[in-house]
């Protein structure tokens, strides 16, 4: 500073130091100089001065102290230099070799700015993730080898010896592993990858399965036998009547056909993987490598069949390590593409898949919000697994254009939103309920899909969840059941659809990566509610819709049903969130709660000619009327989760290595 002042023109009071510059620019220094040397000289006097055991002392500690200086920075600089340059890689990946632009772009927090937003969001108090209760294997890869088995052995297992005893050294090596806090969420390093760069390695495509065949097929136990015994009866039935065609109906002996693209078929194709069905699963392949033709003249719903058709396909392809899958999932994703052409880049519901023409409904121009937010994690992965970035791109754009939005309520979505001008319409009414579930699923599962960077998705439903529990929660009577109920301008209902049970288990899985304890106990509380809409109706089975009760009346439940609501399309929603439960709590109740739903699906829904179906009527149990039809989830989804949910192993689709669509087909985290 001194010398920068004197170089001024009008240099300002200088008390001690005076220093001038010389023509040829080198430093004249006269005070500078000269006090240096004489320190110099005085220091050296001083010195001398002291006696000879003096100087010694001196040059010991000096000596003594180098040393030391020397030791600690060989065991602190390493791994600190590790750390600071993971950090800078995570940047560097962050911005550069996502290859692909994101609409929200991917932030991850270098380790050190960990607490910086602390306070923003005061809610989200840093949580342990659960120990897990089960006995893991070998920490796995990204896929599950093929567990062909044949059922009928299993049976003479013995149970007990099944898998319960926690493994304690594996416990602690979970909990030891540091953690980084983002906004009070704790995020596991070793989960917290890098985000893909977009065509994924070569090697990564195919040899998943390969990475897998070294472990050891874990046995199964009884009740995972009654659901392959459960799914071996509706695929026959649909083998017999339906083959090929999108729907069973099992009490005709015939089939509905919705898209004309076999979808029972290909929604149930990763489920024989997992429930190791061999024989189904070869057979099945054959129809899709044979029959499976997309350049047809047909309708499809854009959502739909992207939930369904391409992610079935991906996982099955992920799972299989069969390119004959990402074939078909990459012909169906570019057939879909059309949809995207609106005035707005909100697609369309509807795709015309052989003519390459899209458009709304024929009554409106407007879409749903859950179905044009609920494509994306189908879309980001056959991007990743293609290289080309149009079927992200398109997806991102309207997460994008939705995150800013005007219309939500403490980030609540309405159900409609314009494909012409982009807005929400219908302003005014908020559910987690039809139209608007999966929402708030995909934004939590796309923030984990791609490795916990995309900032945006992370807030938007951080926000929502706050939103939830300031409009829609409420308690029932008489067992005081915490229910999420509906709003409408303004005013409460107490209806919650069987679609909002997906929450407790979306609710678990963002606890479980790190987001707030808060939503861990919501969902233990909701589970139970859901679980009660089953237990509280005269079959066992839930309705389509419930209204809570608010009020105590004598001789009335929580639960009651209006005759248009009591229906049971054998949803999973329910299966799903007590197998998301079990994992992470390792509490056996809900494994008993799913089992007493899987003996009510046997004894009321169950045709002997083969096939499960819908019913009309949950509350008359010696005639609950069936429907006629097997929805293509029952053996996607319904009978999947149930498989999970009894399984004690965590490998069987690891839940730090995938995560399920909404129609429970898995694709890997990124
Ligand atoms: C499935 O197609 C999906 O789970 C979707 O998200 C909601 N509806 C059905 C199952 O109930």
């Amino acid at each position: 500073a001194a010398m920068y002042a004197a170089a001024s023109p009008s240099p300002p009071r200088r008390d001690f130091i005076s220093v001038t510059l010389s023509p040829e620019g080198t430093v004249g220094a006269v005070g500078y100089n000269n006090s240096k040397a004489w320190r110099r000289r005085s220091c050296w006097r001083k010195w001398k001065q002291l006696s000879r055991l003096q100087r010694s002392i001196i040059l010991f500690l000096f000596a003594f102290l180098t040393v030391c200086g020397v030791i600690s920075y060989t065991s602190v600089g390493e791994p600190w230099k590790g750390w600071t340059s993971k950090s800078l890689d995570e940047h560097r990946t962050v911005s550069d070799t996502r290859g692909l632009k994101l609409a929200n772009p991917a932030v991850l927090p270098a380790p050190q700015k960990a607490d910086a937003n602390i306070g923003e969001y005061p809610e989200l108090s840093p949580q342990k993730k659960p120990k897990l209760p089960h006995v893991r294997r070998n920490p796995s890869n990204l896929q599950i080898k093929p567990p062909w088995r044949d059922a009928r052995l299993q049976t003479q297992l013995d149970v007990s010896k099944i898998a319960e005893e926690p493994v304690q050294a594996d416990k602690e090596e979970k909990t030891e592993k540091s953690v980084i806090s983002w906004r009070g969420a704790v995020i596991e390093p070793d989960q917290s990858t890098e985000p893909p760069s977009i065509k994924v390695k070569e090697s990564e495509k195919t040899s998943s399965v390969d990475r897998e065949s070294q472990k050891e097929p874990v046995p199964i136990n009884e009740r995972q036998v009654a659901v392959i015994e459960a799914f071996r009866h509706a695929w026959k039935g649909y083998k017999d009547f339906a083959w090929g065609h999108d729907e069973l109906k099992p009490l005709s002996k015939s089939y509905s056909e919705w898209f004309g693209l076999g979808l029972t078929l290909i929604d149930a194709l990763d489920t024989m993987w997992i429930l190791g069905l061999k024989e189904e699963f070869e057979e099945a392949r054959k129809w899709v490598a044979n029959n499976l033709v997309f350049d047809k003249n047909v309708d499809v719903n854009l959502f739909e069949s992207t939930i369904r058709i391409l992610g079935g396909l991906l996982s099955t392809y992920h799972l299989s390590g069969d390119s004959l899958f990402l074939e078909k999932a990459k012909d169906i994703g570019s057939r879909l593409m059309p949809a995207f052409k609106t005035p707005s880049k909100i697609p369309y519901s509807d795709v015309n898949i052989g003519r390459g023409t899209a458009h709304p409904p024929r009554w409106t121009s407007d879409s749903t919000v859950a179905e044009v937010t609920s494509i994306q994690l189908e879309f980001r992965e056959l991007s990743r697994l293609t290289g080309d970035e149009k079927y992200q791109k398109a997806v991102d754009e309207v997460m994008k254009h939705v995150h800013t939005l005007p219309g939500k309520n403490d980030g609540l979505v309405p159900m409609f939103i314009n494909t012409n001008s982009g807005q929400f319409t219908h302003l005014g009414v908020y559910t987690l309920g039809a139209r608007a579930d999966s929402y708030y699923e995909y934004l939590l599962k796309q923030w984990i899909q791609g490795g916990k960077t995309e900032n945006e998705l992370l807030e938007d439903y951080m926000r929502a969840i706050e939103g939830v529990k300031k409009h829609l929660l409420q308690r029932s009577q008489p067992k005081k059941l915490t229910f999420v109920g509906e709003l409408a301008h303004g005013h409460f209902s107490a209806k919650m659809d069987h679609l909002v049970c997906f929450l407790p288990g979306t609710l678990a899985l963002g606890a479980h990566n790190g987001l707030s304890a808060d939503h861990m106990k919501l969902a233990e509380a909701l589970i139970e509610t859901c679980y009660q809409m089953y237990a509280q109706v005269e079959t066992g089975l839930s309705p389509e819709i419930v209204h809570f009760n608010l009020h105590a009346q004598k001789g009335h439940k929580d639960v009651e049903i209006k005759p248009a609501d009591r229906h049971n399309l054998l949803r999973p929603e329910t299966v799903e969130s007590l197998f998301y439960m079990y994992r992470f709590t390792g509490d056996k109740k809900y494994q008993d709660w799913g089992w007493e739903i899987l003996q009510n699906f046997n004894k009321y829904t169950r045709v002997p000619t083969g096939g499960y179906t819908s019913i009309n009527n949950v509350q008359n149990p010696s005639n609950p009327e069936p429907r006629d039809k097997m929805e293509s989830f029952f053996l996607g989804e319904t009978l999947k989760y149930m498989f999970l949910l009894f399984s004690d192993d965590i490998d069987l689709i690891n839940l730090d290595k995938y995560v399920f669509n909404t129609e429970a087909h898995p694709l890997p985290i990124w």
